[in-house]
């Protein structure tokens, strides 16, 4: 009979099939810039991690090739923490955007070979499902009031129960999230930063009114968001945050810049409007402090540049013994690999509030083909081992980088102000 050693399990191969034999760092374009990891081990078995890090992509992609991707070739596919905190701690250098963002495209491939190795998918080697699909939000916006109204309407006629809601300020040219002509909105559009012009007043004095139509148009079902997207001083936050109350929205997102945490104690104050933080943030250090001391309802720090599945889950953790809920953050600009294995963990996880979800382009789900699928106002996962995201390499490589930024804004005095 045949002694199985530790390191030999049916479900994981033995140690030779679990080594790590190669890892590429694929850049690619199909419609927008991504990053992607693609990591094989020995037996042939491969996973995919993300590492999309918008306008800052380069910065990824040689942060892997030049500094991780040495230290991964020879070691055991299997060891995902012991690996996590070797790139963590042996950075010496921790934490960051770019850092956690390779970290996070190690980490989700190491998932995701764990799974296929095992004839799993993610969710069921997270702990099995907790709910029958992920709700998620999608984004309408519009020119004026009236038109991001009647998007609201499209959205909710094509089955959503949640939408965040933008419209544009009267007199500021190119307001956050307004898309132009029928594309969805996307930000990173030229080679160096749009300058867009902002004017908080103006915004104070339309916001509300939005979310007042909205109400007026389409009741008081249907879940409605906001993103501020960092604009406003503590004490404007506050007074939005109270001025919305009556329009009762699922949240309100980065009312003003989280590096300032002691600044939600005035939001607070003033009101019970839920809060929304974390898309920017990449540790869980970034978001100790809100958490802990319950001022924010929603953590948005997600898979890709928070660290990955294995730090991620951590920050859920944590949030949950404060009855903070999950939110992920789901543009455009993160990629269907970090859309699958985000909803996987969507799946599993016990606190989870909301998942968002910009759609893909044709072209881009082309060149990464997934398995999960929009029903009812939520997003399903399938049970393909692993995250379920594969990607075309050959149609990928028709797609060459293309150098974009993300925009700046500006005061109208030309004050340098948070876009
Ligand atoms: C936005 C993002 O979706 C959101 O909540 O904050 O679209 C953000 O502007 C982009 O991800 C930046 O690349
Ligand atoms: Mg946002």
């Amino acid at each position: 009979m045949s002694t199985q050693t530790a390191s030999e399990t049916p479900a994981q191969g033995s140690l030779r099939d679990r080594e790590i034999v190669d890892a590429k760092v694929i850049v690619t374009c199909p419609g927008r810039n991504f990053v992607t990891l693609k990591i094989t081990t020995r037996s042939g078995v491969t996973g995919l991690g993300d590492a999309t890090l918008n306008g800052r992509e380069l910065a990824v992609a040689s942060y892997l090739q030049d500094h991780v991707v040495p230290n991964l070739i020879g070691r055991d596919a299997g060891r995902i923490e012991d690996l996590w905190q070797f790139l963590h701690r042996g950075a010496y250098w921790r934490r960051g955007p770019v850092t956690m963002t390779a970290i996070a495209a190690v980490d989700v491939a190491l998932w995701d070979i764990l799974g296929k190795m095992a004839g799993l998918p993610l969710y069921q080697l997270l702990g099995g499902r907790s709910r029958e699909g992920a709700l998620v939000y999608a984004h309408a916006n519009g020119r004026d009031i009236a038109e991001a109204s009647d998007q609201v309407g499209m959205y909710r006629e094509q089955g959503f129960l949640a939408i965040r809601a933008q419209c544009g300020v009267p007199g500021v040219k190119k307001a956050y999230g307004i898309s132009t002509g029928t594309k969805p909105y996307e930000p990173a559009e030229s080679e160096l930063p749009a300058e867009t012009i902002w004017n908080t007043p103006r915004y104070l004095e339309t916001a509300p009114r939005l979310f007042e139509q909205l109400r007026k148009d389409h009741g008081n079902e249907v879940e409605l968001l906001h993103d501020v997207h960092h604009r406003l001083t503590p004490i404007e936050a506050a007074r939005l945050a109270r001025d919305l109350e009556p329009y009762r929205l699922f949240w309100l997102e980065d009312a003003t810049p989280a590096e300032n945490q002691k600044s939600f104690e005035l939001i607070r104050k003033h009101s019970v409007t839920a809060l929304a933080v974390g898309e920017v943030f990449n540790s869980i250090w970034d978001c100790k402090h809100l958490i802990e001391n319950q001022l924010i309802d929603y953590i948005r720090t997600t898979i890709v540049h928070g660290g990955g599945i294995t730090h991620v889950r951590r920050i859920a953790d944590f949030a949950a013994l404060h009855q903070v809920r999950t939110g992920f953050h789901g543009a455009t600009d993160l990629s269907p690999v970090c859309m699958g294995a985000a909803l996987h963990f969507d799946t599993w996880v016990p606190n989870f509030g909301i998942q968002e979800y910009m759609f893909h382009s044709d072209q881009t789900n082309a060149v990464f083909s997934h398995d999960y699928a929009f029903r009812a106002g939520r997003l399903h996962v399938g049970d393909t081992p692993g995250h379920g995201v594969d990607i075309d390499e050959k149609l990928a490589a028709r797609y060459p980088y293309a150098p974009k930024q993300l925009p700046i804004a500006r005061l109208e005095d030309g004050t340098m102000w948070d876009w």
